[in-house]
């Protein structure tokens, strides 16, 4: 038994699953999660000791890589001075200041401590700031685990939103209607179906929980349009997209302005960190200022926000390390894609920047029914021969992969080594 397998079977005795997040069970690939001991730059290290180069960086977060000299200096000192009080800090005022001057939209933003409550805390503040209740989502795209949001795909044109998991009543996602990616007319019917219902559309501005899925030319301003028209407010949620794409995110890369945006990830550095924030006569709604409450203890946590901000602050004065981490993306992806072709393998890789996802299906995808078509047993395949060969990749179909300026030409080239033995070796099968 390896170390990873006996470490699986004590964990599942105290942890549902044994892990603390369901992907991490590696139930989609059928095998032993790999426990991890260590990590730095763009490498880790499990239990067994065996390295890999890190694809997955978290899930995000790790933009700069693992254990950034600066961010892990920072975050020592920090500790030194305490690790919570409960209070205001001044740490706090730097990381908003940062935050309102990467993004242009954002004139107040308030922390929390994960992606799923910036989202629900976002959506709260759309319907306290609308008066209204209803809130339109897409198929395909995940927005962490509130129950509202928690809603099965295609229930919601013009009818309720179904519940996605038990123990969500029928109620709570009652006002969550649902639309299909890249697919205008399925919003403007829910429009029309619910006349001065509708608080807010969230979306992913690129789809990332689905694989990756980007927006077609026209369809982010299209929701922009379509929300103005309706007085609904659009909300971004770049827990993934933000600070990643670009300093001020998806919605700087693709130039549209969301009225509302969440994010997550990459403002913690690998602490626990979310964060909403959208224009101030939208944000002062909430309390103590208005009349919508969001609170937590650990919010505006001193360390993690002292990790955050140092991770932001390295990427706004060097914005040339996203010139860079785009163009190497766009590089490495395009080889793998030439890869494929080079042994006849039909397989689709969609990709933007540092973001990408190889899918097993011959058919584009751009939105969830396509994305839906893709193979998960041969991607599973797939995974566990590049895990067996030290490259560690997101273990489900329909998750990104994550690269990072700690990715080297030797990391990419020994990623692109395998995957080209790996398709070799189902052509000639
Ligand atoms: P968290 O609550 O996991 O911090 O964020 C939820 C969330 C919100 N919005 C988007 C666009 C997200 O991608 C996420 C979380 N992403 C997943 C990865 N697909 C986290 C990994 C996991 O669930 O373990």
């Amino acid at each position: 038994m390896t170390r990873s397998e006996e470490l699986f079977e004590e964990a599942k005795k105290y942890i549902p699953g044994g892990v603390n997040s369901p992907v991490r069970a590696f139930q989609s690939i059928g095998s032993t999660p790999r426990f991890i001991r260590s990590a730095s730059g763009s490498h880790m290290k499990d239990e067994d000791s065996i390295d890999y180069i890190d694809f997955i960086g978290s899930w995000g977060p790790m933009i700069l890589g693992h254990d950034y000299e600066e961010i892990r200096n920072r975050v020592m000192e920090a500790i030194g001075n305490g690790l919570s009080f409960g209070a205001t800090t001044e740490i706090e005022i730097k990381v908003a200041r940062l935050i309102c001057r990467m993004v242009p939209s954002i004139e107040l933003v308030r922390m929390v401590n994960s992606g799923t409550e910036a989202v629900m805390s976002a959506i709260r503040v759309a319907r306290g700031y609308t008066g209204r209740d209803k809130i339109v989502k897409f198929n395909g795209c995940y927005h962490g685990h509130s129950d509202g949001l928690l809603v099965k795909a295609g229930s919601g044109v013009m009818t309720a939103g179904v519940p996605d998991s038990s123990g969500v009543p029928a109620g709570c996602t009652a006002d969550t209607l649902t639309a299909d990616y890249n697919n205008l007319d399925s919003v403007e019917s829910l429009f029309q179906g619910n006349p001065g219902e509708i608080a807010a559309v969230i979306v992913e501005p690129v789809g990332a929980n689905m694989g990756v899925v980007l927006p077609e030319p026209g369809f982010l301003e299209g929701l922009r349009r379509i929300c103005t028209e309706n007085g609904a407010l659009l909300i971004f949620d770049e827990v993934i997209t933000g600070f990643r794409l670009a300093g001020d995110g998806a919605q700087g890369y693709f130039g549209v302005t969301p009225d509302l945006t969440t994010f997550g990830k990459i403002i913690g550095a690998g602490m626990p960190v979310g964060a909403y924030g959208g224009r101030r006569e939208i944000m002062e709604v909430v309390a103590p200022l208005g009349s919508v409450y969001q609170a937590g203890t650990l919010s505006g946590n001193p360390v993690a926000m002292t990790a955050g901000y140092t991770q932001l602050k390295l990427m706004e004065d060097h914005p040339e390390w996203y010139t860079n981490l785009n163009e190497k993306g766009n590089k490495f992806f395009c080889s793998m894609e030439e890869i494929l072709k080079r042994y006849h393998q039909p397989y689709i890789i969609n990709h933007i920047g540092s973001l990408g996802c190889l899918f097993f299906t011959d058919q584009p995808v751009n939105d969830y029914a396509s994305a839906k078509s893709s193979d998960t047993r041969a991607y599973a395949d797939y995974c566990n021969y590049m895990l067996n060969h030290g490259i560690y990749l997101a273990p489900a179909q329909f998750e990104a992969m994550f690269l990072s300026t700690a990715h080297t030409e030797e990391d990419l080239n020994c990623f692109l080594e395998v995957f080209e033995d790996y398709f070799k070796m189902k052509a000639f099968k």
